[in-house]
């Protein structure tokens, strides 16, 4: 039996990647860092949480990489946890780059030292593109990050391909455009607007506060990225691949789509535009090229934008009409 070790398991890709791989018969390992209420909602919504082995372990401290490692002796490690967020890696830059940075160093020299066969996915994103004046970006495009958290994903992003030239390891870098799901945190653009969409359509709330309305991302699905994840890690050699839908659109259509799929007239008057929620330094667009991606790992996404807005809209008026019984 294959063994994979999950870190940052309890997130939203985190749990997709575990169902997937459980499917597949693997053994999933799920690192966890000790907070005071662990949350275990995106597994439980899986179905998944007591098919995982939970292993307690924290990015920042080496001593515990090196412990589950060589307690758990992993095929396969997908390195997923981080600081995500992008706006609160302005407010704690040295914690978004000790998780971001330095923890897929320390991934890696374990790696290195104890159990040079195990494969190393690193979750790398498309903000390390940042403004780069480009409108379409593929794996050759130039790098241009906007944020303490894109330099920090660039630095891990370098490392990994340094100890493949290096030390001869199996890393690949999954260069991932936003994708969101029911499980995104509800800090993230997209569920802050539909779990607004659901508050309002229940009377619950009247207004959204929204930064940025112009900007424009290329969402897809989670649950499709993480197979992408997946069939990078089983190709013959190493590699670096975009996995993006090729569309994107404004956090104005998202508010719009999501409006109207909730049967919702006249969006305009909900929302309320908030400096706070403005960036020091933002990217405009961000839009990929995933053809390697589907040529060599037979990738495509098949959630659509408006499917995923209906998705995710659905799922929190479900979950808070539960909540009102
Ligand atoms: P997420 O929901 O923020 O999940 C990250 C997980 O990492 C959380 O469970 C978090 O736990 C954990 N974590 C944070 N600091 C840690 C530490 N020091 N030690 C151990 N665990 C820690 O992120 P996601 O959306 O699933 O994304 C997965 C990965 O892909 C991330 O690395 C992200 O940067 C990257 N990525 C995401 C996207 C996207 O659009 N979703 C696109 C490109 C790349 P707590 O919440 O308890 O801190
Ligand atoms: O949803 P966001 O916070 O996602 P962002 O910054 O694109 O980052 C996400 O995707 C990256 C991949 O490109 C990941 F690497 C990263 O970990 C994360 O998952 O913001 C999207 C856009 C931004 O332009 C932001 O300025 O929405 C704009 N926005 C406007 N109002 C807002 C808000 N973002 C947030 N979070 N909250 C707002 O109120």
């Amino acid at each position: 039996m294959k063994k994979a070790l999950i870190t940052g398991v309890l997130g939203q890709d985190g749990p997709y990647l575990a169902k997937y791989l459980l499917k597949k018969g693997y053994k999933v390992y799920g690192m966890v860092p000790r907070r005071l209420n662990l949350n275990f909602y995106n597994t439980d919504y899986l179905g998944i949480t007591n098919k995982i082995e939970f292993v307690l372990g924290d990015m920042t401290d080496e001593a515990s990489l090196i412990n589950i490692i060589r307690n758990t002796w992993p095929d396969e490690i997908y390195n997923l946890a981080a600081q995500s967020f992008v706006g609160a890696s302005w407010d704690q830059p040295k914690l978004t780059t000790e998780t971001n940075a330095l923890g897929p160093l320390y991934l890696l020299n374990v790696i290195r030292n104890f159990t040079p066969n195990t494969k190393f996915y690193q979750a790398s994103t498309s903000e390390m593109f940042g403004n780069n004046g480009r409108e379409l970006q593929d794996e050759n495009a130039p790098f241009a990050p906007q944020s303490p958290y894109g330099i920090s994903k660039l630095y891990a992003y370098w490392i990994a391909n340094n100890y493949v030239e290096s030390y001869g390891l199996f890393c690949c870098n999954g260069i991932l455009f936003n994708h969101e799901s029911p499980l995104r945190g509800q800090d993230f653009v997209t569920r802050k607007i539909s779990e607004g969409v659901a508050k309002i359509k229940l009377g619950l709330a009247d207004k959204i506060t929204l930064g940025n309305l112009e900007a424009e991302r290329d969402w897809g699905f989670a649950g499709d990225y993480v197979e992408a994840m997946f069939k990078m890690m089983q190709q013959k050699k190493p590699g670096n691949y975009v996995v993006a839908t090729g569309k994107k659109y404004s956090v104005k259509d998202f508010l719009e789509t999501a409006f109207n799929c909730a049967g919702i007239k006249n969006w305009k008057k909900h929302i309320i535009i908030n400096p706070t929620y403005k960036r020091p330094a933002e990217i405009h667009g961000l839009r990929g090229n995933a053809s390697r991606a589907r040529k060599e790992l037979k990738w495509k996404p098949k959630v659509k934008f408006r499917e995923l807005v209906a998705m995710m809209v659905d799922a929190d008026l479900k979950r808070l009409n539960e909540k009102k019984k």
